[in-house]
C-alpha cells in the first residue's frame, strides 16, 4: 500500500517519550494527534497506516503519559500525544501532562499539522477548548477529525458537524474531516491534508 511516494509498509514506533528531555527532534515532519482520552487517536493512526495494533489502543484509557513517535517510511511522523480529560485523574498525571505537552510544543518547528480529534457523539468538551487555546497559542495550524462516525446515523453526524463548524474557537476557516477508523471513511481525504502539510505537495 502506497500514499504518494510513501511506502505504508514501512511503518515503525521509534519513539516512546515519558518525561520532559526525551523528545529527539529529527528535523522530520511531524503531524501530531491531539484528543482527550478514549477519542480514537491511536486508532487513527492505527487506520490510516492500514496496521490493526501498530499504536496500542487503550483497555484503559490515559493510563501512560507519553508521546509516541511513528515514523512513515523514514519520511514522516506521525506523534501520538498523550489524552487528556482529568476529572478523574490524580494531580500527577495533570502535571505530568502538562510538563511532557509544554516540552514537545516548545521549539519544534518540525511539527507542521496537529489533528483535534473530537469524537462526533460528545462534541466539543471544556478539556478540548482548554487543548484548542494551546494550539493557538503556539500558532501551530490545526484541523478537526470528527472520529466515531459509524456509531451515529448520517442524519445526526450532519448535525454534530454542523455544530462544530459554526462554533468560534474553531472558526469558519477550519477544515473538519468525519473519520471512522472502524470503516476508513475519511482516510483518503485524510491521508492526502497530511501530505500537503507535511510536503507542501
Ligand atoms: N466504533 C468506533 N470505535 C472507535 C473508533 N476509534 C476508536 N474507537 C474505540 O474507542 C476506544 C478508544 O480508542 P483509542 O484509539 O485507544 O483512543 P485514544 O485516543 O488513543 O485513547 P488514549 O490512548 O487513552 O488517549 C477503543 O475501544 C477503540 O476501539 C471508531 O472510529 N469507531
Ligand atoms: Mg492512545
Amino acid at each position: 500500500m502506497t500514499y504518494g511516494s510513501l511506502n505504508l509498509h514501512n511503518t515503525e514506533l521509534v519513539l516512546t517519550a515519558g518525561m520532559r528531555g526525551q523528545l529527539i527532534k529529527t528535523g522530520l515532519p511531524q503531524i501530531a494527534f491531539a484528543g482527550r482520552s478514549n477519542v480514537g487517536k491511536s486508532s487513527l493512526i492505527n487506520s490510516l497506516l492500514g496496521r490493526k495494533k501498530l499504536a496500542r489502543v487503550s483497555s484503559e484509557p490515559g493510563k501512560t503519559i507519553t508521546v509516541n513517535h511513528y515514523s512513515v517510511d523514514g519520511k514522516l511522523l506521525l506523534v501520538d500525544l498523550p489524552g487528556y480529560g482529568f476529572a478523574k485523574r490524580p494531580k500527577g498525571d495533570i502535571v505530568k501532562w502538562s510538563s511532557l505537552t509544554e516540552d514537545y510544543f516548545t521549539a519544534n518547528s518540525s511539527l507542521k499539522y496537529i489533528l483535534q480529534l473530537i469524537d462526533i457523539r460528545i462534541g466539543l468538551t471544556p478539556d478540548d477548548r482548554m487543548m484548542i487555546d494551546y494550539i493557538k497559542h503556539y500558532g501551530i495550524p490545526f484541523i478537526i477529525v470528527a472520529t466515531k462516525c459509524d456509531k451515529l446515523s448520517k442524519t445526526k453526524i450532519n448535525a454534530a458537524a454542523a455544530e462544530l463548524l459554526g462554533d468560534a474557537q474553531i472558526g469558519s476557516g477550519t477544515d473538519i474531516i468525519l473519520y471512522s477508523s472502524v470503516t476508513g471513511e475519511g482516510r483518503d481525504i485524510l491521508w492526502r491534508k497530511i501530505i500537503d502539510s507535511a510536503f507542501g505537495e
